[in-house]
């Protein structure tokens, strides 16, 4: 039957100029994902690396802070995340959900506090500056977190796949740069341009990562 056909198309025409309308209404804020899986110096899927895109060209765009500060966790006597990434100015708010007290010190050069946590958090830090923070507990030697800030949006870390995913990242070109904890190297740089389908980046590092000291099994931090 032919006689419903027309209509059809018109319907599928308007659909389609209706989504050109909006394509183009949106072009200056087409954005895409930046994929990226990575590896170490064996081929192995890596974990724990941070990977951002700087934007070469186009200004960052302004900061607003989040309306709750980013959450390091002390947890079954770990710093969870293990590597926290955040923009520049961002706080970052220490909260121990454990039934014993932590000594908590960075070391900088991005920022370097001390204190101890028991029930009560203290005022979230505000990361006001680019670059890594190490931190770790006096009393549990094992207690090791990375807290690494960037000077753009558009961040992620490595899953123990290796795989990063960075999401609504303006079409345009990049700097795409991956550092990672077991490394003192300054971190890789690569090119990149993102559009609307931005192939998988491949990361490789030239190193293998390092094993983490564990907490002791046997203690009695594990529960009571
Ligand atoms: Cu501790």
């Amino acid at each position: 039957m032919r006689t419903g056909r027309p209509g059809m198309n018109r319907l599928n025409m308007r659909a389609l100029a209706l989504l050109a309308g909006a394509l183009l209404l949106s072009g200056a804020a087409q954005a895409g994902a930046i994929v990226a899986k990575v590896l170490d110096k064996a081929g192995k899927p890596m974990g724990d690396a941070v990977i951002y895109a700087v934007p070469v060209g186009t200004p960052l765009p302004a900061f607003t802070a989040p309306a709750q500060p980013v959450q390091v966790l002390q947890e079954d006597m770990e710093f969870k995340p293990y590597v926290t990434v955040v923009r520049t100015g961002t706080p970052v708010a220490f909260v121990n959900k454990d039934p014993h007290e932590h000594h908590i010190k960075s070391f900088g050069p991005a920022k370097e506090f001390e204190f101890k946590i028991s029930t009560s958090s203290p005022p979230p830090i505000v990361f006001d500056r680019a670059g890594n923070s190490v931190v770790v507990c006096y009393l549990h030697g094992w207690m090791r977190a990375h807290i690494h800030t960037v000077d753009t949006p558009w961040f992620a870390v490595s899953g123990a796949d290796g795989l990063v995913r960075i999401a609504n990242v303006p079409n345009g070109d990049y700097e795409l740069r991956a550092w990672h904890p077991d490394t003192l190297a300054p971190p890789l740089v690569m090119k990149l341009k993102v559009s609307d389908v931005t192939p998988l980046q491949e990361v490789k590092f030239d190193h293998l990562p390092r094993k983490r000291r564990s907490k002791p099994s046997q203690s009695g931090y594990q529960g009571e």
